[in-house]
């Protein structure tokens, strides 16, 4: 990737936005929240998928001004939908690298202050790509923002080799089933015992299971079966601006 060159000039320009994904109730389809996804839109290439930028972010300085300005356009469109009467939490994806950085607990309380939110109407995904050795300061940096009230997601649930010794270590409140699972199910037994087992972990724990990636109407129904609550994906709405989620949270759609 040659891009890397260009992030200083595309952190300064503020040419990175955020698309959200609705994500709603498998049972009423009401939404109940949004994921933030970023998006680089490139003066000359166009729109660019994190995919192609993420990790050329990570490995420069500049991943703190990249996740600050994520989180803020976030929390901007937070900020509307609840001005506008709609109170939904909005998710952030958030860089293994961001939880060594002890400032970054302070950032973000700081940012939701600033657009003055209660702390959990911020739900923090999690990858599960942290290593055992880093934990320690993982754990410290992800305490402060627990005990401020931010509420803590571990995204891709089932896909890293440590997720069950990851969520002793880690109490969160939230599991996303990675969609590579809902793609699946239908056709394997594997798949769908993934699926019913974090349910299953769900409920011991009292946790919310959020369904990644359902793109038809029989997943949607099998996942309402098996106690799946919530879910996002092509089937109720692809990532959009946050004015044309607002525009379809007031068409009620
Ligand atoms: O929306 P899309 O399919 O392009 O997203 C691809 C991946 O990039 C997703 O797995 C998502 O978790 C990740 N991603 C999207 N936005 C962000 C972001 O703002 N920060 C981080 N760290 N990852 C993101
Ligand atoms: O796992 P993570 O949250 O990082 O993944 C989000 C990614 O999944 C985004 O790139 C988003 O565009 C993509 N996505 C969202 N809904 C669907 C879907 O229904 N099907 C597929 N294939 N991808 C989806
Ligand atoms: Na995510």
């Amino acid at each position: 990737l040659t891009l890397g060159g260009e992030l200083p000039r595309a952190v300064a320009d503020h040419e990175f936005t955020v698309n959200f994904q609705p994500i709603v109730d498998l049972g009423s389809g009401e939404v109940t929240g949004a994921e933030a996804l970023a998006r680089w839109h490139h003066p000359t290439h166009g729109l660019i998928d994190p995919l192609r930028f993420l990790e050329a972010v990570e490995r420069s300085g500049l991943l703190p001004a990249f996740a600050e300005a994520i989180l803020d356009q976030a929390l901007t469109a937070a900020r509307s939908w609840r001005d506008a009467g709609f109170d939904l939490p909005v998710s952030v994806n958030v860089s293994p690298r961001s939880l060594l950085d002890a400032r970054f607990p302070g950032a973000v309380l700081a940012r939701l202050r600033a657009h003055d939110l209660p702390p959990d109407r911020l739900v923090l995904e999690l990858t599960e790509t942290l290593t055992l050795s880093q934990l320690d300061v993982v754990d410290r940096v992800l305490s402060r923002l627990r005990d401020a009230g931010v509420r803590l997601a571990l995204d891709d649930f089932g896909t890293g080799y440590s997720s069950l010794s990851l969520l002793s270590r880690i109490p969160v409140h939230e599991l996303k089933i990675d969609r590579s699972f809902v793609d699946a199910m239908a056709t394997s037994t594997e798949a769908a015992a993934v699926i019913r087992s974090t349910l299953d972990l769900g409920r011991s724990l009292q946790l919310d299971v959020v369904a990644e990636g359902v793109e038809n109407e029989p997943q949607r129904h099998a996942l309402w079966e098996l106690g799946c609550g919530s879910g996002q994906g092509h089937l109720f709405a692809r990532p959009l601006p946050a004015g044309a989620l607002l525009a379809a949270l007031r068409r009620g759609s």
